[in-house]
């Protein structure tokens, strides 16, 4: 498995799945989520909707991940996943780590052959982004296994300092 990293917008990727920072609701967001619902369409709030009547009448629980079709977007799934909001008083980075993991399982699962992620949680969630970036690189190794056709995950970072802390994570 390939780990790349590039600097830009998530919803632009030419890969086969995007994974989404989202929150339980699943009915969107700010930061990453709103730039996908708002870029990938109607579409994907209404498979969201279905999923929640269907499977996740309490919401999606956090550090698990589910897909959905990307609408209008680049890439053929969103997978859907939900960082933990980052506490000062406990170690939350088990279930970050968690998101990782899930939405590469997801991938593995649809045949994905190339994965981007966003730095999840370093945004609204709060994470200080050189922990962001050091449990993502770590939950993306250890994962490798078990996402068999996924030949790159590549890390989208939005800004030139989170590239950065990536880059020096890596
Ligand atoms: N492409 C790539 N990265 C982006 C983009 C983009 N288009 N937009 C923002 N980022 P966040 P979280 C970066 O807040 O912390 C939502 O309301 C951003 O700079 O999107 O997991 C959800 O519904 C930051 O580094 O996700 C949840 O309620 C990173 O993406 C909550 O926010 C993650 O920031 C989730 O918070």
């Amino acid at each position: 498995m390939d780990i790349t990293l590039v600097q830009g917008d998530i919803t632009k990727q030419e890969v086969d799945a995007i994974v989404n920072a989202a929150n339980s609701s699943l009915m969107g967001g700010g930061g990453v989520d709103g730039a996908i619902h708002r870029n990938g369409g109607p579409e994907i709030i209404e498979e969201c909707r279905r999923l929640r009547a269907s499977q996740y009448g309490r919401g999606l629980p956090t550090g698990e991940a589910v897909a959905t079709t990307a609408g209008r977007l680049p890439a053929r799934w969103v997978i859907h996943t939900v960082g933990p909001v980052h506490s000062p008083f406990e170690d939350r980075s088990e279930l970050l780590a968690s998101c990782y993991r899930e939405s590469l399982r997801v991938a593995g699962s649809l045949g994905a052959e190339s994965v981007a992620f966003p730095a999840i949680g370093t945004g609204i969630f709060g994470w200080p982004l050189a922990d962001g970036a050091r449990v993502a690189v770590d939950a993306v190794r250890a994962s490798a296994a078990s996402a068999a056709s996924v030949a790159e995950v590549r890390f989208v970072l939005f800004e030139a300092t989170a590239y950065a802390t990536f880059e020096a994570a890596l």
